[in-house]
């Protein structure tokens, strides 16, 4: 649901709403989607859409010119994920239209945000990881910076979810259906991608990747508009085509279609979903496939720049590259990006491999998001040989020199410290070191070697810069999962903190709030300056900000109370403490403390006499978040919500004291709507596993508190508000490990509140499905027991205490007044402006290059 807009009458000039009507009108004329007289709220988004591009169109001409001509160095940021959303109110608030289209829909009797609730989400992406992407293309175009990005036109993006009595339910989404006006496909831009084939050996030692398959890589461009800013960049999005050889008429024309198109279904599925399921060979096979063909694409569509900007007839000095390309691998998904650079330059550019090496080394750089050691990608060598055997042989020739390099740098390091430190460092996980082989290792104890690439150790070693996303998660990096790399090469590693689009995530979703802040700063300036927010802190007390902010705060719960009605027919009350846990559905990231703490709080209110209800904070409690299709455990915590919420919304005794809602269908547009109108948020991983979270950023940033442990960005943001503004709770992340050994020992019991919410579960009190399995994983020596690796038990006491100190606070509404502007006032430094001018700064070396 889209916020309502406050269309400022004055704001737009007469001629400037009659040019607008007069464009919407002419292209709904002549796009093939409607007629002027017809005139369907989907027919005038698509119009609507495509007036607005035509004006983003002429600001990207000249964003391109002026690269083109000027040359800068530039940052391409490749990414398998980009959630960008809608794109319509963005476009137009970066425009600084949004007034003029709201008068000019209004005389063709339309309001603007009806329009907005159109344009289906594109959901090109997960969760934290594609936000950011997404965020950092804001800040890059709004901060005029050389660079763009690449990443894939999935034809599905992330599953659209359902819920009924069963769980969650996994549909297509299909946001391509009605077309999409925001990109523009370009024909002339087209790659062939090679797949499987073999190498070739030339009489000059020369290699040669020859057969194989070929899919030719089609460039879509999607605009991003900058925030009041001409410049305007693009997200080059690829998408697999059949090269018209392989299309075998003959066989067509006897009747034999399926053989004859064969080529046409194979390309098809390259880019058919995000993440297609890799629990198989061939959906491995399928997803290398991806990755190969973003990467193989987008490098040599790098390489092509660079060649086309040289001047005329100048030759080719490829120790120029570095000076004018930075690559950005967005976790370990493009890490082909660097062996595929490898490739062009040594068998197409025929340079030689110390000189290849060096550009590579200092082009790519990459990010980890991640410390889970499932997360950190590894390719069997079957599936790698055969789907990419040139590849393969680089990679082995780079792992070579690199062992070569460690037993240079180790030389008085003992043979078994050698050979077990390159085991674990060398890119080609299970192959044996000849040092292994003198040791007498067996390979894998004797039994077939189970022989990998190690996608993240290539990264370490091909990087020029390996950075973490929040300082904590950067330490960790440092000094745990990259800890050896880390000895060797300091140097390489650095920290860039996550941040979110102010614009996006504040102003435009939160018009309310934004106005009031604008009015109290005397500006706007904060929506490019979030420091500026700071200023807040010196009204911080005052009764007038407490009204005005309030106010802003209930039209926004008053937006999503009405959604939710609407969408999940739960009655809310907007007065009630607004309580929201919105993202991925993981056992890491604790949905389950937050049900079981709403659980022994049912239990509570259930007990207590009418005289003692009457004291208690009314909360609503939402959730929201998907779980991925094959994660059997986090689709049971939905389940289990959704039950919970089924008893207690309906429990007559508890009316309007408690309310669990789940979300249905999470995304971008709901996380738009529901951030403004969050009062408290739960960032509650466990502590060392969430890298940064970034909605905890969106949440601070629009007033709203936290509850959460020491982790990931959360450190930060509890520095900036101030401590006594955040509800800490939790073990830290150095008592992790021993808190696990005690817990599965059974040498730590856990509080007998927690125990009573398991109890009540297993009770059946939330209907008869059998969440065992749930239960058992929070055991902690049981049988059953899994041990409680999350440590759900073990935190559980403190966070019934913050909870606790929640409820307190809210009692007093001056007090969380007070709380909630120190929130937003604090959260200036986690805009992904200030990240990315790090960015641009320590790691891509590049410059602002404004289009006038
Ligand atoms: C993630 C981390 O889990 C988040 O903590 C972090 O904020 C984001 C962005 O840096 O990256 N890493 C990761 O793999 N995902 C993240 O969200 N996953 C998905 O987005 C699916």
């Amino acid at each position: 649901m889209t916020p309502a807009i406050a269309a400022d009458e004055a704001g737009a000039k007469p001629q400037e709403v009659e040019a607008v009507v007069s464009n919407i009108k002419n292209h709904a004329e002549f796009t093939p989607y409607s007629a002027p007289l017809k005139f369907e709220p989907k027919a005038a988004y698509t119009a609507t859409a495509e007036s607005v591009r035509d004006s983003l169109i002429r600001q990207w001409n000249l964003t391109h010119q002026e690269l083109a001509r000027k040359d800068p160095k530039q940052a391409y940021y490749i990414s398998m994920e980009f959630l960008q959303g809608r794109a319509l109110l963005n476009a137009l608030g970066n425009l600084d239209i949004t007034n003029a289209y709201a008068q000019a829909l209004k005389q063709l009797g339309y309001d603007l945000e009806t329009i907005a609730d159109q344009e289906p989400d594109a959901a090109l992406g997960n969760g934290g990881l594609g936000r950011l992407a997404s965020c950092f293309l804001d800040s890059l175009a709004t901060l005029n910076l050389p660079a763009g990005g690449y990443g894939l036109r999935y034809k599905h993006g992330l599953f659209r979810q359902s819920i009924d009595k069963a769980g969650q339910h996994e549909e297509p989404e299909n946001w391509l259906e009605m077309g999409h006006p925001w990109e523009v496909q370009r024909h002339g831009i087209v790659y062939p991608i090679q797949f499987f084939g073999e190498v070739q050996v030339g009489e000059n030692g020369k290699r040669r990747w020859v057969g194989g398959e070929k899919v030719l890589a089609q460039a879509y461009d999607v605009p991003i508009p900058g925030y009041k800013t001409k410049n305007t960049i693009s997200l080059r999005l690829w998408s697999a085509a059949v090269p018209a050889e392989y299309f075998q008429l003959e066989k067509f024309n006897n009747g034999e279609y399926e053989e004859a198109t064969k080529a046409w279904a194979t390309a098809e599925q390259i880019c058919a979903v995000l993440y297609p399921g890799d629990g198989t060979e061939a959906g491995k096979l399928l997803r290398l496939k991806q990755q190969y063909m973003l990467c193989s694409a987008s490098v040599q569509d790098i390489v092509e720049t660079f060649l086309d900007r040289r001047p005329e007839g100048s030759p080719v000095n490829w120790s120029e590259f570095p000076e004018k390309v930075a690559i950005q691998m967005n976790d370990t998904h493009p890490t082909l990006a660097a062996p595929e650079l490898m490739r062009l330059l040594l068998d197409r550019e025929g340079l030689g491999w110390d000189e290849a090496w060096g550009i590579v080394t200092k082009t790519v750089n990459y990010t980890n998001h991640t410390v889970l050691p499932e997360a950190l990608e590894k390719w069997p060598l079957a599936v790698f040989s055969k789907l990419l055997p040139r590849h393969l042989e680089i990679i082995a020739e780079i792992d070579k020199r690199f062992i070569a390099s460690l037993r240079e740098q180790h030389k008085s390091a003992s043979k078994e410290e050698l050979a077990d430190l390159i085991s674990r460092l060398r890119i080609l996980g299970g192959v044996l070191s000849d040092d292994e082989k003198e040791l007498g290792a067996t390979q894998n104890g004797g039994e077939p070697p189970k022989q990998v690439v190690r996608m993240a150790n290539l990264c370490v070693i091909a990087a020029q810069v390996v950075n973490g996303v929040a300082q904590i998660h950067s330490d960790i990096v440092k000094n745990e999962t990259f800890n050896d790399f880390y000895k060797m090469w300091p140097h390489k590693f650095q920290n860039k903190t996550n941040g979110v689009t102010p614009r996006r995530w504040l102003k435009f979703a939160n018009p309310k709030l934004s106005a009031v802040i604008s009015k109290w700063l005397g500006s706007d300036e904060w929506v490019t300056d979030t420091t500026k927010l700071t200023g807040l802190r010196k009204f911080a007390d005052d009764k007038k900000l407490h009204e005005e902010w309030v106010s802003a705060k209930k039209a926004a719960k008053e937006v999503l109370a009405g959604y939710i009605k609407d969408k999940i027919g739960v009655t809310v009350n907007p007065s009630a403490l607004f309580d929201i846990q919105i993202k991925r559905i993981h056992e890491y990231k604790r949905q389950l403390l937050n049900i079981l703490g709403v659980i022994y709080r049912y239990k509570q209110l259930k007990a207590m006499s009418p005289e003692e209800r009457a004291k208690v904070v009314p909360r609503v409690v939402m959730f929201g978040g998907k779980a991925f299709a094959t994660y059997t455990q986090a689709k049971r915590i939905v389940k289990l919500v959704t039950d919970v919420g089924s008893v207690v919304n309906n429990d007559a005794k508890i009316g309007d004291l408690l309310k669990v809602v789940f979300l249905t269908n999470y995304n971008v547009t709901v996380a738009e709507t529901a951030i403004p109108a969050s009062e408290l948020s739960q960032h509650i991983s466990t502590a060392g596993m969430e890298a940064s979270g970034t909605s905890n950023m969106k949440f601070a940033l629009n007033g709203c508190l936290i509850i959460g442990t020491l982790d990931g960005a959360n450190v930060e943001i509890r520095e900036q508000v101030g401590e006594e503004n955040f509800f800490l709770f939790g073990i830290t992340a150095d008592e992790v490990p021993i808190a696990r050994k005690e817990r599965e020992e059974g040498k730590f019991l856990p509080d007998p509140r927690f125990v009573e919410a398991c109890d009540f579960v297993r009770s059946k009190a939330f209907g008869d499905y059998d969440y065992q399995p749930l239960l058992d994983s929070l055991e902690g020596n049981s049988g059953f027991g899994r041990g409680d690796y999350f440590l759900v038990g073990r935190d559980f006491a403190t966070y019934l205490e913050a909870q606790k100190k929640v409820d307190e606070a809210y009692l007093d509404q001056d007090r969380w007044a007070r709380m909630s502007i120190m929130s937003t006032a604090g959260s200036g430094v986690f805009s992904s402006d200030r990240t990315i001018k790090q960015y641009a700064e320590e790691i891509w070396n590049i410059k602002p290059l404004k289009v006038e």
